[in-house]
């Protein structure tokens, strides 16, 4: 997208956006924020004493949320640690590609959180899985990601390198808290249809593992701005054609019901942790 020459730059809006954020939560600066995908909203009293919680409307740049499940609210956590005190972002819900309101809208809260002197971020989603033996309902960290979309959150000649775009120390860090969490490479489809089988097994030939519409521009954004990155699919189905049963969006709310007290204690474990 090109820009009138009065018009804000993105990170120009971010920066108006975090400016907004301080005065409505009266925190200065946030430390480190998370996104909540499908089916991860149970898991969020396990972070800690929200100090505010806010409407996305009340900040420049963010439109309305969209999905039953995914409520436009951003809460303000205060939680300690054994290095002080810390300030979590939490985003109740994503803008997804598929509203077609455009790449900016999509990671406009991933450049919010930068500016609001965030340095690391968790991105979760709920995804389809591909790998035999994973379980509706199971956490699975992010190795890599393929994606799709076809686009880039990225505006001209700024090559950023996205080796290594899922922290290996994060990783790492969740792995010394649960030993049984599996990695996988996740594939972002535009959507909003879920994949047919043949796409399915189409994103298995190309090396991935966890099928979904979200997680993949904000991460490419997150690494334009620094940040270190951290993403947790819930597998919430099987991918289409694996399970023998159609998908719906019902079991996706089930599934993070279901785990919400697993992912509640890992999200609130490698936050303190970061
Ligand atoms: I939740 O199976 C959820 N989101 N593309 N495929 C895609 N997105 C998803 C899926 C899935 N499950």
């Amino acid at each position: 997208m090109t820009h009138a020459a009065d018009a804000p730059t993105p990170y120009e809006l971010a920066g108006s956006a975090a400016e907004r954020l301080a005065e409505l939560t009266g925190v200065e600066r946030h430390d480190i924020a998370l996104v909540l995908g499908s089916g991860w909203l149970p898991a969020v009293d396990a972070l800690g004493e929200a100090t505010a919680e806010i409407d996305t409307t009340d900040l420049p740049g963010f439109s309305a949320a969209a999905v039953a499940g995914h409520s436009g609210k951003i809460r303000s956590i205060r939680t300690s640690t054994p290095d002080g005190e810390r300030h979590l972002l939490v985003f109740l819900s994503r803008t997804h590609f598929y509203e077609g309101k455009g790449v900016a809208a999509v990671v406009h809260p991933v450049r919010t959180a930068a500016a609001a002197g965030c340095s690391a971020i968790v991105l979760t989603n709920g995804c389809g899985g591909l790998k035999q033996g994973w379980q509706p309902g199971q956490p699975v960290l992010i190795s890599d990601h393929i994606n799709l979309t076809g686009t880039s959150p990225i505006v001209g000649a700024n090559f950023v390198d996205l080796t290594d775009l899922y922290s290996p120390r994060l990783r790492g860090l969740c792995k010394e808290i649960d030993d049984s969490l599996d990695e996988g490479v996740y594939v972002q489809f535009p959507g909003p249809h879920y994949e047919t089988p043949a796409e399915v097994r189409m994103a298995g030939i190309l090396g991935g593992h966890l099928v979904g519409m979200s997680t993949t521009l904000e991460a490419i954004a997150a690494r334009e701005a620094g940040m270190e990155v951290l993403g947790i699919s819930l597998v919430t189905n099987l991918a289409a054609g694996l399970s023998g049963e159609p998908l719906n969006h019902e079991e996706v709310l089930e599934a993070g019901r279901a785990a919400a007290s697993r992912m509640g204690g890992l999200l609130s474990q490698v936050v303190e942790r970061i």
